[in-house]
């Protein structure tokens, strides 16, 4: 299939080509563990992951970036896994684009 077919045919099905990947704020993940997650997953400045890690203790969560399907659900099992292996209860999530 065409690529601009492909782009119809995902028009009409209403499947969104972009998933925001969120953080969302626990009680026992160290603030530094969040930080760097930001900067080794998501390639942020140390001072933009900073103030990301500290919308998220603020506000519950925050968007860490969007991306296809793919890359985004690739995102959270990465943050999942590398947080369980440092035993840190981070949850990520991934969200439709606007919804
Ligand atoms: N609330 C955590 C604390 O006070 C810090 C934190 C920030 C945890 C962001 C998770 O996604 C998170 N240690």
């Amino acid at each position: 299939m065409s690529q601009a077919n492909l782009k119809i045919v995902k028009q009409i099905l209403k499947i969104p080509n972009r998933f925001d990947v969120i953080l969302l704020n626990d009680d026992y993940t160290s603030m530094e563990f969040v930080v760097e997650v930001l900067r080794r997953f998501f390639h942020k400045e140390f001072q933009a992951a900073e103030a990301i890690m500290l919308k998220i203790h603020i506000d519950g969560e925050a968007v860490c970036g969007s991306y296809s399907y793919d890359v985004a659900q690739t995102k959270v099992k990465q943050v999942i896994g590398y947080s369980r292996e440092n035993n840190q209860p981070l949850m990520a999530v991934l969200r439709e684009l606007g919804v």
